[in-house]
């Protein structure tokens, strides 16, 4: 994302994340830290400009906008820090540091995800410390977050991959695996932000369809850096698709296929958003942007 318009929202969201940590002083010092150091450790902050580019497509407030934006770097973080860990991918480097377990250890790793999910929740459903949102919305929006990232979203993506690790698939139980894994945060973070903005039903469902689009086609050239970027360049370690036998992308598509898939991809995520009468120009780029991204 080059635009200053992303930059300034991330900006933003960091001072939210900043503030949210701030005022956690009951929490237990190490526990405070580990949570802290994943979260501040970068990464592109795409999910919360989802959130805060949706709201304002629909004609929202920004500053209503921002903790559920801050919300969703949480709880990416957290899938981050538990996919990182031995019983899982067992990595060392995330967002271009040693990943959370092995700077404070197993335990405490799964500690601090458990922690970001929570204060996730706590977060959204929160009296707005910005701009009044209401109950009704807050409790909403929760119980999409929720249903996304649980086990019949998220997490069972996440159990579905572990299973399939080495095995045989095609490209039904791909697109299902990424869908659940990758694509159903990132629609919820769309679907979200529209909430919040006051989108109708029409703008809704059609942000939602942008949203499963740019969710599949994230998870299409995430498939293709793997295989060509490298370490430096992605902060975390490449080539791990190959050497963890997952099915790919480009290994059922070939690598020029899965390009021109996820351009398809985007091409009609851009093509949903006709049917939202705002400033959807944001929205356009980040799209675009999910094509062209190298990190
Ligand atoms: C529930 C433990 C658990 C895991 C859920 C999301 C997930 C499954 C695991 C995270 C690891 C992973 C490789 C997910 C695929 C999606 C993806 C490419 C995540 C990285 O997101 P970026 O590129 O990262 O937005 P930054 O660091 O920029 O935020």
């Amino acid at each position: 994302m080059t635009a200053s318009l992303f930059d300034e929202i991330r900006r933003e969201v960091e001072r939210e994340l900043t503030a949210i940590f701030d005022r956690r002083s009951d929490v237990p010092e190490k526990l405070l830290e580990s949570m802290r150091y994943s979260v501040m450790a970068g990464g592109k902050r795409l999910r919360p400009v989802l959130v805060v580019c949706s709201a304002e497509a629909v004609g929202g407030d920004r500053k209503s906008a921002l903790p559920t934006a801050a919300a969703f770097e949480l709880i990416h973080t957290y899938t981050l820090v538990h996919d990182d860990l031995p019983a899982m991918d067992n990595d060392d480097l995330r967002r271009g540091m040693p990943t959370n377990h092995k700077k404070f250890g197993d335990a405490t790793a799964i500690l601090a995800g458990d922690g970001l999910l929570t204060l996730a929740f706590e977060v959204i459903t929160e009296p707005n410390r910005h701009v009044p949102v209401g109950g009704d919305t807050r409790a909403e929006v929760a119980m999409v977050v929720a249903r996304a990232v649980g086990a019949q979203g998220t997490v069972g993506g996440q159990q579905l991959d572990m299973e399939y690790e080495g095995k045989e698939s095609d490209l039904t139980i791909l697109e299902r695996i990424h869908a659940l894994k990758t694509g159903v945060m990132i629609t919820s973070a769309v679907k979200s932000g529209a909430m919040l903005g006051g989108a109708g039903g029409r703008e809704l469902s059609a942000l939602g369809v942008y949203g499963d689009k740019i969710g599949l086609a994230f998870q299409v050239f995430d498939d293709i850096l793997d295989v060509t970027s490298d370490a430096k360049t992605m902060g975390k370690n490449v080539g791990g698709d190959v050497r963890k036998k997952k099915t790919t992308y480009p290994a059922l598509m070939g690598l020029e296929q899965s390009k021109v898939f996820g351009e398809k991809l985007i091409a009609e995520a851009e093509e949903a958003l006709s049917a939202v009468k705002g400033n959807t120009g944001p929205l356009r780029e980040l799209a675009r942007y999910v094509a062209k991204r190298n990190t």
